[in-house]
């Protein structure tokens, strides 16, 4: 097996290097990142600049079976509420199988995407009928044994769901399948913590939001996580809605990234997924005390949830990756598209991505965007760096977007001015090519198979 591979140019955590030699050892662990490398005889050789494989640090796999079904008008005026009695509809008919269609399909196309790793928020429990499958775990092994299939890196974050607002109003219909009690959350994790282990995934765990976890379950599942695992990773859904922080206000007479960080010990290891928002103290507090802002750039543009004001966090130091979330577009470059354009729109400017380091938006986002990640993350997938893991994305020099140009041009390219996609040409996971020329090796069952699982879903309504 490979173990080197030279770049003529590659994206190393302190920007843009000539001639580098990357070398990783069996594990697929970075052992030596040498700039200003001769090329070893025998090394392969990239077809184009190397960038870190994008972490992606918020997903709802099941959902992406639903992309494109919910642009019709539903109500008379339609919101994230309406698409989310749509998304229950349409969670309620999943089975296992389906679950694992999905994913397998869907972490493919990630990899084929730019993305090597992914974070899954995992709230799906139970069967139809909202009781326990006779293996508890069972939908949250689905999705384990698609992301090994495919050979993505994982970190399994399963949910916490108790009640349907805040002030512990008891769940709906809908929400039957995604409720557990603390005590057998703590009971999943414990079963989960080995088959993780084994897999190389990490385990973490979501509260889902402060509108379904009360406080004492709160503290209790961290309490219990932490006996677990003391790093491990902490998701939550935090102020994606107006209307979740006016319940928050009524609730507590505070907002909800307020309400946590007095109230939870919110520090590096938290993600917090839609910090959509916050109040000018919110932005400096929540980014000081070391939480990660996990945006979903297209998800939230797809339901009207708000825009994140980017320099405010990053002003005071904040940590940021991007999720796809909803799945509604599958593509790291296209979040940091479209994070950078709703900045433009908001701000009218231009450029607002860029940093004082790096002055190139892309280069600027996507290496702030993988640390970002990686730590959300909870594993060493933080770049090209001696002690992390060999995840990188080769882009095609050859493509028409990219030929004759500069390395920071070509990913600018990439992320503006590309047919997406397009420009990857390979993409390795742990030092093992998963995707070779634009193509994951099992890109056209996987996609039947999730053909098929979808159709079978819409049938079933
Ligand atoms: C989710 N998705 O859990 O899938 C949520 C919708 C909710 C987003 N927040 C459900 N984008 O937040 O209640
Ligand atoms: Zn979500």
């Amino acid at each position: 097996m490979t173990r080197t591979l030279f770049a003529t140019d590659a994206l190393l955590p302190g920007g843009w290097a000539k001639n580098v030699l990357l070398s990783w050892n069996d594990a697929g662990q970075l052992t030596q990142v040498q700039s200003s490398a001769q090329p070893v005889a025998g090394a392969q050789v990239a077809n184009g600049p190397v960038i870190p494989g994008m972490p992606n640090l918020h997903s709802h796999a099941f959902q992406r079976a639903f992309a494109g079904l919910t642009e019709h008008r539903a109500e008379q005026q339609d919101s994230f509420w309406s698409w989310r009695t749509l998304m229950y509809r349409f969670a309620a008919r999943l089975g296992p199988q389906h679950m694992e269609a999905i994913a397998t399909w869907l972490y493919a196309e990630m990899l084929e995407a730019g993305y090597t790793s992914v974070c899954e928020f995992q709230y799906v429990h139970h069967d139809a009928d909202g009781r326990p499958y006779a293996d508890d775990a069972t939908l949250s092994l689905a999705l384990l044994r698609a992301a090994q299939k495919v050979g993505i890196g994982f970190t399994l974050l399963p949910v916490l769901y108790q009640t349907s607002g805040f002030g512990g109003q008891p769940p709906n219909e809908g929400q039957r399948r995604f409720i557990r009690s603390t005590d057998s959350m703590l009971r999943l994790l414990d079963t989960l913590k080995p088959a993780c282990d084994a897999a190389g995934a990490r385990l973490g765990l979501a509260p889902h939001s402060l509108r379904a976890v009360p406080p004492d379950a709160l503290r209790e599942a961290i309490a219990g996580l932490e006996a677990l695992d003391r790093s491990a990773p902490i998701h939550i859904h935090i102020a994606e809605q107006t209307k979740e922080v006016d319940d928050c206000v009524a609730w507590s007479g505070q907002r909800p990234v307020a309400w946590l960080l007095d109230h939870a010990p919110v520090d590096a290891r938290w993600c917090l997924v839609h910090a959509t928002h916050m109040d000018a103290a919110e932005y400096a507090r929540g980014a000081k005390s070391g939480a990660v802002a996990g945006l979903c750039p297209t998800t939230e543009a797809n339901l009207g949830d708000g825009i994140f004001d980017f320099p405010a966090w990053r002003h005071h130091g904040g940590a940021w990756g991007v999720g796809s979330d909803s799945h509604a577009t599958v593509n790291a470059a296209e979040e940091l598209l479209m994070l950078e354009y709703s900045q433009r729109l908001g701000k009218r400017q231009r450029n607002v991505g860029a940093s004082a380091a790096q002055p190139h938006v892309a280069t600027a986002l996507t290496l702030e965007a993988v640390r970002g990640g990686a730590q959300a993350s909870g594993r060493a997938i933080g770049g090209l760096a001696a002690g992390q893991q060999a995840d990188f994305v080769v882009l095609d020099a050859a493509q028409l977007a990219l030929q004759g140009l500069a390395a920071p041009d070509m990913l600018s390219s990439h992320v503006f001015a590309s047919h997406r996609t397009s420009a990857i040409d390979a993409v390795w996971v742990s030092g093992r090519p998963r995707v070779v020329a634009g193509r994951h090796a099992l890109h056209q069952e996987a996609a039947a198979a999730f053909v098929a699982a979808r159709s079978q879903l819409l049938l079933e309504n």
